[in-house]
Formats: C-alpha cells, sequence, structure tokens
C-alpha cells in the first residue's frame, strides 16, 4: 500500500514523518502524470505545487479554514488530498472530477475558479464573513505570480491592507504565466529572489538595531508599530508591506516544512500576511521541467518522452488565424497585436516572433489589453485583440466604454468561442454572442471554415468600428485555403440551391456542419430543407432574413452561443420588429451552465447535435419520427425550444 492510499483526508497527513510526507510527494507525482498523461490536463502547474499543497493542509485545518485556488488549474494535489483520490482516473472526464475547484465535488473546495486573480477578493470576502459571524478559521489564498499580474488582485490587495481582517496570501512565484511572465511586477518579483542582500534586508535591519548597544536596547523594547515605522525608514520599501502586510519570503516552495512552518506563523500572527513561495513549473518530470509552457495545459502524451499521443489532423481556427494575420500584416504597417498572457494559446505567438515590437503581452489584463487597444486606436494604430471568449467577459465594459463609445477600429479576434470541452463550464465561450451584440457598432462574424476565417479577418480590416470574429477550439473541416477576399457586410451565404424549401436552417460558425446533419435526417424523412451559412451575428441583412422567413415553412436558427440574447434572439427580435409571423426554432446552448465532457459527448446531451435539431423540427412539424423520442432528453440541458 502506497503512503497517498493511506491518505483519506487532510487529518491522516498530521500522523506522518518527515521521510512518509517526502515519499507522499513522490505518490503524488506519479499519480498525477499517471493520470494525466491519459485525460490531459494542467500538469505542470501541478508538479509544481506539490509539497505548497502539502506544507499548506499539515499547518491548516480545513474544511474549517479555506484555501481559494486562484485560477484553480493546480488544484489536483489537493483533489488528491480531500478524498478524491478513487475518482481521480476520471479527472475532466464526463460526470468525472471537474480540472477546477467544484464547490459541489467537496466541501473541502470554497470556490469555483478557473478565472484568473480572483482569489485573493474571495478569501478576504470569507475572511470578513467569518469576523461577522463570530466563525473561526482562516482564508488562504494562493495566486501565482502570472495571475498576480491581473488588476483584480491589485484591487484585493488594497482593500485588505485597509480591513487589515487575518488573511493569507501565498504567492506561487515559479516566474511562469502559461508562457514566461511579464511585466514589471514580474521584474519586482525577480529582484527579491535574486538579490539575497533586498531579502533580508527588513531581518538584516532588525537584528542591526537591536544589536545597537544603549537604543538598541531600548529599541527593542519599543511598541513593534513604532519598530516597523524606523525598520520602513530605513529599508526602501518591500512593496507587500507598503501595502499593509507582512511579507514572509522567499522561502523554498519545495520544502514540505518550511512552508508548513510559515503558514503557521502567518496565522498566529495574524491581519494580513503574505508568504512569497518560489517553485518550479514542472517539478519532477524532465519534459515538463524543460518545457513549461507546453504542459501547462496538455493533451494526453507518452510519459517516456512526453510527446503528444495524438497530433491534429488539420491546423486549428487558432493557426489559421495567427498565419493570416501575419500575412495581412506584411503591408500594413499600422497592424499591432495585443495578447492578455495567452500568445501560444492565441496563435500570436507565430505574429510575436515575426514583428516582435508590434506585439504587447500585457498580462493576465483583459480589461487593460482592451482599453489599451483603445489607445492604440486612436493613435492611429490598427490593434488586433486576440483573446479567449470566456476570459473576453472581463473586458466588458473596456469594450463598451472605451472601444465602442468612440467608434475605434478594433479588431476582436475571439477564440474559444463556443464549447470547449474538458475544461468545463469557467472555460466553455458560451456568452460572448450575448454581450457583443448589444455592443452598438459593433460587427460580429463567426466562420463556418478556415477560408471565411482568412477572409473575415481580411475584411475587418477595413470595417469602421470594432469587430469580432468568433471562432471554435480546434480544427476547421480541413479547407484547402486560397487568397483572401472581402465579404459583403451583413450577407449570409446559402449552401444550396434550394430556395422554397419547407425549411430553412441558418447556422452560424460550425453550427453549420451540425445544420447540414440535421438537414439529412430531415430530407431522409422527406423534408425539404435548405442550409444558409449565416457569417454575420451583426449586422443582420434585414432584406436577406425577411425573404427567409417568407420562403419557407419553419425558418431554425442554430449558434454555438447561450440562447439568451444570442443570434437567434437577435432574429427573432427581426421577426418581431418586421411583424413577420413565420414558425421559428432557435437551437444554442442552454440558458445554464454546461458541464465539462468531450465536445463530442457534450452536443448530443444538449441537443445541439444533428439528430438532436432535427428532432426539434420534426416534432414542431407533427412528424412522427423514432428519433424525436430518442433525441428528448429529460434534463435541464435541452434547449429552449
Ligand atoms: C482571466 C483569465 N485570463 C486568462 C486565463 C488563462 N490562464 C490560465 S492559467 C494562466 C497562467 C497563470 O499563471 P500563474 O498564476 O503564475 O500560475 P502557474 O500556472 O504558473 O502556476 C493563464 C494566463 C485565465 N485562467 N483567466
Amino acid at each position: 500500500m502506497s503512503i497517498l492510499d493511506r491518505v483519506q483526508g487532510p487529518a491522516d497527513l498530521k500522523t506522518l514523518s518527515q521521510a512518509e510526507l517526502t515519499e507522499l510527494a513522490e505518490d503524488i507525482r506519479r499519480s498525477l502524470i499517471g493520470v494525466v498523461s491519459e485525460t490531459g490536463g494542467h500538469l505542470a502547474p501541478n508538479l509544481g505545487v506539490v509539497e505548497l499543497t502539502l506544507g499548506l493542509h499539515l499547518a491548516l485545518d480545513l474544511p474549517k479554514d479555506k484555501i481559494v485556488w486562484d485560477v484553480g488549474h493546480q488544484c489536483y494535489v489537493h483533489k488528491l488530498l480531500t478524498g478524491r483520490k478513487d475518482k481521480f482516473n476520471t479527472l475532466r472526464t464526463m460526470d468525472g472530477l471537474s480540472g477546477f475547484p467544484k464547490r459541489s465535488e467537496s466541501e473541502y473546495d470554497c470556490a469555483d475558479t478557473g478565472h484568473s486573480s480572483t482569489s485573493i477578493s474571495i478569501a478576504l470576502g470569507i475572511s470578513e464573513a467569518k469576523e461577522r459571524l463570530g466563525q473561526d478559521g482562516t482564508a488562504v489564498a494562493v495566486i501565482g505570480d502570472g495571475a498576480l499580474t491581473g488588476g483584480l488582485a491589485y484591487e484585493a490587495l488594497n482593500h485588505a491592507g485597509h480591513i487589515e481582517r487575518d488573511l493569507i496570501v501565498v504567492l506561487n512565484d515559479n516566474e511562469m504565466s502559461i508562457d514566461t511572465n511579464v511585466g514589471a511586477i514580474s521584474k519586482y518579483l525577480e529582484r527579491l529572489r535574486l538579490d539575497p542582500t533586498m531579502r533580508n534586508r527588513k531581518q538584516f535591519w532588525e537584528q542591526t538595531m537591536q544589536k545597537i548597544p544603549a537604543i538598541g536596547q531600548r529599541l527593542v523594547q519599543m511598541e513593534e508599530k513604532f519598530m516597523d515605522m524606523v525598520v520602513r525608514l530605513v529599508v526602501p520599501g518591500l512593496f507587500f508591506e507598503e501595502l499593509g502586510f507582512k511579507y514572509i519570503g522567499p522561502i523554498d516552495g519545495h520544502d514540505i516544512e518550511a512552508v508548513r512552518a510559515d503558514i503557521a506563523l502567518a496565522k498566529e500572527t495574524g491581519g494580513p500576511v503574505l508568504i512569497h513561495c518560489i517553485t518550479k513549473k514542472g517539478h519532477g518530470y524532465t519534459p515538463a521541467e524543460n518545457h513549461p509552457a507546453r504542459f501547462h495545459g496538455t493533451s494526453p502524451f507518452h510519459i517516456s518522452d512526453g510527446l503528444p499521443k495524438k497530433r491534429a489532423s488539420s491546423p486549428s481556427y487558432t493557426d489559421v488565424f495567427g498565419d493570416a494575420l501575419v500575412e495581412i500584416a506584411e503591408n500594413r504597417p499600422e497592424i499591432v497585436a495585443v495578447t492578455a498572457a495567452m500568445a501560444t494559446g492565441t496563435g500570436l505567438d507565430v505574429f510575436s516572433e515575426k514583428y516582435p515590437d508590434r506585439f504587447y503581452d500585457v498580462g493576465i489584463a483583459e480589461g487593460h489589453a482592451v482599453t489599451f487597444a483603445s489607445g492604440l486606436a486612436s493613435g492611429g494604430l490598427k490593434p488586433v485583440v486576440a483573446v479567449y471568449s470566456t476570459f473576453l467577459q472581463r473586458a466588458y465594459d473596456s469594450i463598451l466604454h472605451d472601444v465602442a463609445l468612440s467608434g475605434h477600429s478594433v479588431i476582436f479576434a475571439v477564440d474559444r468561442a463556443g464549447l470547449v470541452g474538458e475544461d468545463g463550464p469557467t472555460h466553455h465561450g458560451a456568452f460572448d454572442l450575448s454581450y457583443l451584440l448589444s455592443v452598438p457598432g459593433m460587427t460580429v462574424m463567426s466562420p463556418s471554415d478556415e477560408n471565411e476565417l482568412r477572409d473575415m479577418l481580411f475584411t475587418a480590416m477595413d470595417i469602421n468600428g470594432p469587430v469580432a470574429i468568433r471562432y471554435p477550439r480546434g480544427s476547421g473541416p480541413g479547407v484547402e485555403l486560397r487568397s483572401m477576399q472581402k465579404i459583403p457586410l451583413g450577407q449570409p451565404r446559402r449552401l444550396d440551391e434550394s430556395m422554397g424549401a419547407k425549411v430553412n436552417i441558418v447556422a452560424l460558425g460550425r453550427m453549420v456542419e451540425q445544420a447540414h446533419g440535421a438537414a439529412q435526417i430531415l430530407k431522409a424523412n422527406d423534408i425539404t430543407v435548405s442550409v444558409i451559412d449565416a457569417r454575420f451575428a451583426k449586422p443582420l441583412d434585414q432584406k436577406y432574413y425577411i425573404d427567409l422567413v417568407a420562403d419557407c415553412d419553419l425558418l431554425v436558427t442554430v449558434e454555438e452561443n447561450s440562447v439568451q440574447g444570442g443570434f437567434g434572439a437577435s432574429v427573432a427580435s427581426l421577426m418581431a420588429d418586421n411583424a413577420l409571423s413565420g414558425s421559428l426554432i432557435r437551437c444554442g446552448l442552454p440558458d445554464s451552465f454546461v458541464p465539462h465532457g468531450t465536445v463530442d459527448q457534450l452536443f448530443p446531451m444538449i441537443g445541439l447535435d444533428p439528430t438532436g435539431i432535427a428532432a426539434l423540427v420534426l416534432e414542431r412539424l407533427g412528424v412522427s419520427s423514432s428519433i424525436v423520442q430518442a433525441a428528448k432528453k429529460p434534463s435541464h440541458l435541452t434547449m429552449v425550444r
């Protein structure tokens, strides 16, 4: 029996010797590598926090104490130690363990996280609630140096230093965001890490003053606060101390006992305390240590050499976007590109290599990225902000207030729009149409294949005002690339010649493929169908849609966005505004959070597959078919009809 097998919950850790804890760390690493090599997931961040997580659980008493994992992608070790090791092999699989903390999964998870830089705010709120309700327990935020580039973290530090509640912030500093970390704070942390004189300066001055004959004696007897003040006068302020935090560190985050002791010390000290831990991303597995960015979030891989088990058959939409931007930018020096810490993920890495001085990585700061882009546009440049749909949610006010209000020509390349699969509800791009379609002056497009994406980017370059192009994770149909062409604004394209069909299905983005599948099923049921690629979610060509409704008995919209406020809702509004009486079915993501699972599992589950769509149509038309019953799901996840 391994030591890990003996750990049913965090209390069991406290019975282990130092040697057993060291052995446990190895068991955990083996389990992480073994499972993630099969399921994929955030391997390098978790390998880096094995000892840190052990130290935390040794010093704390969960669930009375709370740990808030920032982003939450590094929670696997915590899951292994909190009664979930027997289900660990189900990680990120449908109905299995989530890859992120989940309150519904365990009493040891106190917050559902997935987006960056929220942990200090949440932990401070928990601490405040405990204080007000007279409850015991300490709240701890574990935040990486990458997540510390996000503005929300500073709003929380500012507030925490002001209200002075008990709060422990563990800064997990591995010098990496997904790619190498950027920014002035990152450089400051590097100085703290590397400069032993700076690191120990405060301690040095405290010790030195105590040694001064006569005055030193008196200084020692002085109030702690005054002593702190004297130290601050002499020590050029440690940033965190200036914000009202006691600073401990830097310490070795791979030393279990050091972490335990310092968490215990912080708990005893009270007030806001920041513990600066140095860790290595990917620690203990050579391929991950050597390629921490690739192993930040990995697909299944061979343990022997770390190479992926499967390679994509055709380039992803991300790759197509990255290459197209480089191609267009060659003759347009005004084009610049902006990412919020996702250069590789968004395909901008290619641009950054080709045009390093036209590329900006602003850190995990989506709001700033967008407002910064508004300034770039205002100054005469053509910024392209590439960002995942789910993270652009952060920047809604920046889009509205800083870009759209002034009519700035900023292009948003909205990647991972729609279901992303195994990362689940925090990462599905389910809402961008809902929040972008309400922005005045915004053009919103979505490609159904790779050439369409290239054409849309090419077209966007000459549109006055903000433009968003949304495309999904993964590969498109793999069409052969041709030179880019302009697309007429707002115009859909009919994909067949069948005017006057009983049913017109107008689909957006990769849903065109589902629409084709549904059309096949309907045709097999003797129903005439025409499939239209909507291309634009905004603006809609009024006349085109009016004719489309008149041309059929039933119009069906299909989109990979929440049905609330999405493309179908816009078509419904257009019909109402023009007093059109035709019948409409809106297919899309449900008005609930879609769980994790593969995309191929999720689409049928929510009825957004060819069978589900066809079943809705047959039901509406009153055609009895076995697939109507078969496709019906008794869950809350079925679509709005
Ligand atoms: C708002 C937001 N933007 C982007 C991301 C994508 N993302 C996930 S983890 C990560 C890097 C986090 O770095 P760090 O906090 O240092 O943690 P590490 O993985 O290095 O342990 C990024 C950019 C996110 N989760 N949330």
